[in-house]
């Protein structure tokens, strides 16, 4: 009897689907050039796939030399008839317009951007769009207010901007790329990543469903060779990349002596520090968003755990359990925490890095979890016993995999924080002011979240050290990189 109870109050959660109804995908995609939708010029394409289930979506114009060309070409011509020319509060009438219709069309580019990206709806739904249309709400304030933002009396634009973003936060990068180059006067041609071109070409929709100018933006999707065609074309004034530190190395390389203004948004393998003063709830909480938000495709994850050596079992117990609660599955399911890795490729780079981890000595261990059998699928994972020079301690992994190193001291923290090539971003867990203070002076990151993390915010900079790349994005400062000041 007592069992039978105890298997009734068992409960579980029923299926909670968003609908994809409010989508519809079309079977084939062009890029957005002068303001249409064309095919590419020798009319090859790709597919790009639905990663929870393998399924394909859509085939996507794959961008060659001659179209990268053609984007170049109408995004001067827009630059110096149209964009340039323009009043900045007529600009931002437009960037206003966008910036309603992504809040208006939120719940279609929510659900469209879990299909081919594979993010959990909760966060696209509450994270990516309402931020991408903060981002452009919050530029638009700027775009008649520039003589007044302290670059002198009367900053100019630079002209055409050639911006090439990844898969992690596809209509969020976007934003974050195209709202400053917008405001500020520059006209721009657009680079998703091959794996999540979606939300990029229905954010050009949106853009004619504004009335922007044809030629303001372009969008050109394609593979990697889209990008370096962009990066290496005569006719762009601005690079602006985010994405890994090796293809940002390369860019470098590209653009060094051509006189193109250059900002890179790379890697991190952030510290997410825990003090023995910190509230264990809360600090737990922080850690499982540090890494776990966005299946850990997120370059500033909190993805090395330093926590002090007296309270590292309690914190870890504490962990577990709560790692217990995940739910990873369909990201569709409004109850789903973790979605799917957004690539066999990259699916592929955790498994790799992870088996090293086991491999060089650390404890690896993940809740009880079952994965479904199509799509691409990684446990929550906790590495435990892991030493400095491990590669899951140096290397990004990119996914839900926290490593976990102890110390004893502040000191100690600053110096295993601060041991690694990357500088992006920082976690502080602790009960006292000072010791954030004297913990944000030393560690050498962009960004420093104290008693929280992974906060975003429009008017904040953000940007990193190091081979975390240089430049920031949002905020005042974001705006200095599109604008000859
Ligand atoms: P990458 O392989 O670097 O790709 C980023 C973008 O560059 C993609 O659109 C890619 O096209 C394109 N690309 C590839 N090779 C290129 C080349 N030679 N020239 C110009 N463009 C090229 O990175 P990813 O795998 O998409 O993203 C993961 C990485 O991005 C992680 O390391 C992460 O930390 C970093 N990231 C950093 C930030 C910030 S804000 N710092 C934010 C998000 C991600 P394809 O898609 O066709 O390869």
């Amino acid at each position: 009897m007592q069992g039978e109870l105890a298997a009734q109050t068992e409960w579980d959660y029923a299926p909670a689907p968003e609908s994809r109804e409010i989508v519809s995908i079309a079977p084939e995609y062009g890029l957005f050039i002068d303001g249409e939708f064309v095919p590419a010029a020798d009319g090859r394409q790709f597919a790009t796939l639905n990663p929870a289930t393998e399924e394909p979506l859509a085939q996507v114009a794959d961008a060659g030399e001659a179209d990268v060309d053609r984007a170049v070409a109408a995004a001067r011509t827009a630059y110096e008839r149209v964009w340039g020319p323009m009043p900045g509060a007529e600009r931002a009438k437009y960037l206003y317009r966008i910036a309603r219709l992504l809040q208006e069309r939120s719940r279609e580019f929510a659900v469209l951007e879990s299909l081919d990206n594979g993010k959990p709806i909760k966060e696209s739904r509450d994270v990516d769009i309402p931020l991408a249309a903060a981002h452009f709400f919050y530029h638009a304030g700027w775009a008649d207010k520039l003589e007044h933002a302290g670059f002198g009396p009367s900053p100019r634009p630079l002209g055409v901007a050639g911006q090439v973003i990844p898969w992690n936060f596809p209509l969020l990068m976007a934003a974050w790329k195209l709202a400053p180059a917008l405001a500020a006067g520059n006209t721009c041609v657009l680079k998703p990543a091959e794996t999540t071109p979606l939300t990029a070409l229905l954010l050009a929709e949106v853009c004619q469903q504004a009335g922007l100018p044809p030629g303001v933006l372009n969008v050109t999707t394609g593979a990697g060779s889209a990008g370096a065609a962009l990066v290496s074309h005569p006719g762009v004034d601005k690079i602006a990349f985010t994405g890994s530190t090796e293809v940002g190395k390369e860019i470098q390389r590209a653009v060094a002596g051509t006189g193109k203004r250059l900002t890179l948004e790379l890697g991190g393998k952030a510290a997410n520090i825990v003090f023995d003063d910190a509230p264990v709830e809360g600090a737990v909480e922080g850690i499982v968003n540090g890494i776990f938000f966005n299946q850990g495709h997120v370059c500033c994850a909190g993805s090395r755990l330093l926590v002090q050596e007296s309270v590292a079992d309690a914190v870890l117990g504490r962990l577990r359990d709560r790692l217990g609660t995940l739910r990873l599955g369909d990201p569709l399911d409004k109850n789903t925490d973790i979605g799917a890795i957004n690539s066999r490729q990259q699916l592929d780079k955790i498994r790799e890095l992870s088996d090293a981890g086991e491999a060089e000595g650390a404890e690896r261990w993940s809740p009880p979890c079952q994965l479904p059998d199509r799509g691409y699928w990684f446990p929550p994972t906790l590495f435990t016993g892991v030493s400095q020079s491990h590669r899951i301690a140096q290397e990004e992994i990119f996914g839900p995999v926290l490593s976990v190193l102890t110390f004893r001291t502040p000191d100690e923290a600053v110096a295993k924080a601060n041991n690694t090539p990357y500088g992006l971003s920082a976690g502080v867990w602790t009960e006292k002011g000072s010791r954030i203070l004297w913990m944000a002076q030393r560690l050498r990151a962009g960004v420093v979240w104290a008693n929280t993390y992974n906060r975003f915010d429009p008017t904040s900079p953000f940007g990193g050290y190091r081979e975390s790349g240089f430049g920031r994005e949002g905020g005042r400062h974001g705006l200095a990189a599109y604008l000859n000041a």
